[in-house]
């Protein structure tokens, strides 16, 4: 990505594009620019090996599952978990109102953390993002710092501890979801504040966003990072001095605490990236229902990537019809897509009002976990393979064991490897990861003029079929011959 475009495309607009690069010679003065460099302590090489992630999406959004009364509101609102946003022809008449009373009739029966967490361990996930607070300001703890909160509910408990200490249980990192802005507080500002009323109030609005960080940190000591939303709004973009600060603050009170590059800009209102490239947190957050086009683009940053099951909503929507949802297999190829290039996949769960998971998101992680299961090894601590892509499926290598898992099986069965004909290591023995049969593996130079690669092909056996994807575990090692010698047997 060229750092100049980036530079233009990030200052004052909404979220800059992942994957920028770093330094370079004409860097501009810059104040409030990152506070950490690649970290490499013990929780930065937990999330390198997170691999796979559960995203949580859960608060009184999911009471109305994006529709009222049977009226749809997919036109009317951005996503589900957006619907106190809805306006429009379809919008019920005093529909905010409405939406503001509904955590009074929050009270979700099913809801069971130690339930969703053991799913999450049988799926396989390795840290999960929890909402405690989305845009509309209900927080799911019993915060000191705003009455609109779980506690005002019926809900006779605090479910931020509840998903802690469920999920620690089960040996899952948490992370905590948390919105900055605020649809309905009445300190919130949008613009950059002007008037002294309004410096005055954001200024307030700021104070309630550090007490309710800080308070976020001291009730749930267990809790590894944040993951911070809602962060693009020109007054929280105008507060780069503010938010320095506070991210500095959030180290010093919690070492070791991992932060996305969500949280904050640097003055010239460069966001995830400062005005020189520069990573402004711990890892890319900006691979949202996207995906990096390769791994050199990232320039060794660590990153994870968040993804709805439907095209977009990513709290409870009753309604699946006319969308595509992501299946099992979707995932897997998504999760496998991430590992290839170093990053963690995590898919979203929106479970309803009651606290049930839908049938789709049951399944799912059943299949998705069964997979994993099997294959584990090659998902995590695997990690990207220094080699060429494979149009076949994707790479991940964890010391001398090679993984493919293969998703684009070739008709003839041979599953050709590209390997610079300088190599030291090269495929030497395959096998199936799914049950250990022995493959055979061939050297095959095929010559191209200028090609700096030579072949290995791995024969797959036309008598296994499995309808999913499946991993060929490889032993690198020496080559016993190489592209030269091949030239000289066949001149
Ligand atoms: C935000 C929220 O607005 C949304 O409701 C959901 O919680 C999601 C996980 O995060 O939405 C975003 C934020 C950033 C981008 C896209 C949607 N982005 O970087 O492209």
């Amino acid at each position: 990505m060229a750092p100049l475009s980036n530079f233009t495309r990030a200052v004052g607009s909404g979220e800059a594009s992942p994957g920028s690069s770093g330094p370079r010679a004409d860097d501009l003065p810059i104040r409030f620019g990152p506070l950490v460099s690649r970290r490499d302590d013990a929780a930065m090489r937990a999330f390198r090996e997170y691999g796979l992630g559960q995203f949580l999406h859960f608060g009184v959004y999911s009471l109305a599952g994006n529709e009222w009364d049977g009226v749809s509101a997919r036109t009317g609102a951005p996503a589900s978990e957006w619907i106190r946003a809805w306006t429009g022809p379809t919008a019920p008449a005093g529909w905010k109102d409405t939406y503001d009373n509904l955590y009074r009739q929050f009270n979700p029966a099913n809801f069971d953390a130690v339930r969703w967490a053991r799913q999450a361990k049988d799926m396989g996930a390795r840290y999960v993002i929890f909402t405690t607070k989305h845009h509309d300001g209900f927080a799911l703890w019993p915060t000191a710092f705003s009455d609109y909160n779980i506690s005002r509910s019926p809900y006779p408990g605090d479910m931020v501890r509840e998903i802690v200490d469920a999920y620690t249980a089960e040996g899952i990192d948490v992370f905590l979801y948390f919105s900055v802005l605020e649809w309905d507080n009445p300190d919130y500002v949008v613009g950059v504040p002007g008037t002294p009323e309004e410096v005055a109030r954001f200024d307030r609005f700021l104070a309630y966003t550090r007490n309710q960080l800080l308070e976020l940190l001291d009730r749930y000591p267990e809790a590894k990072g944040f993951w911070m939303d809602g962060t693009w709004d020109p007054s929280w973009v105008a507060s780069h001095e503010f938010t320095h600060r506070l991210e500095r603050e959030l180290r010093e009170r919690r070492p070791g605490l991992v932060i996305g590059s969500r949280l904050r800009n640097d003055e010239h209102g460069a966001r995830h990236f400062d005005s020189n490239g520069r990573l402004l947190g711990d890892y890319e957050q900006g691979w949202e229902r996207k995906l990096p086009d390769s791994y050199e683009a990232l320039n060794g940053n660590d990153w994870d990537c968040v993804m709805s099951l439907p095209p977009n909503g990513w709290g409870y929507l009753r309604d699946w019809s006319g969308l595509y949802a992501k299946t099992s297999d979707d995932v897997i190829e998504l999760l496998m897509r991430c590992r290839s290039m170093d990053g963690n996949f995590v898919v979203n769960f929106g479970p309803d009002g009651s606290g049930a998971m839908r049938p789709e998101e049951d399944r799912l992680a059943r299949e998705v976990g069964a997979w994993v299961r099997a294959n584990a090894e090659a998902v995590y601590p695997a990690r990207h393979a220094d080699l060429p892509t494979s149009k076949l499926g994707y790479l991940t290598q964890n010391g001398d064991i090679l993984y493919l898992a293969l998703f684009n099986r070739p008709v003839n069965n041979v599953a050709r490897l590209a390997v610079p004909k300088d190599a030291t290591q090269v495929p030497v023995r395959a096998s199936l990861l799914t049950n250990g049969q022995i493959l055979e593996v061939r050297h095959a130079d095929i010559g191209f003029d200028l090609d700096p690669h030579t072949y290995y092909d791995v024969i797959l056996p036309s008598g296994f079929s499995t309808d999913r994807a499946f991993v060929v575990r490889m032993d690198l090692g020496t080559p016993t011959t190489t592209a030269e010698e091949l030239m000289v047997a066949k001149m």
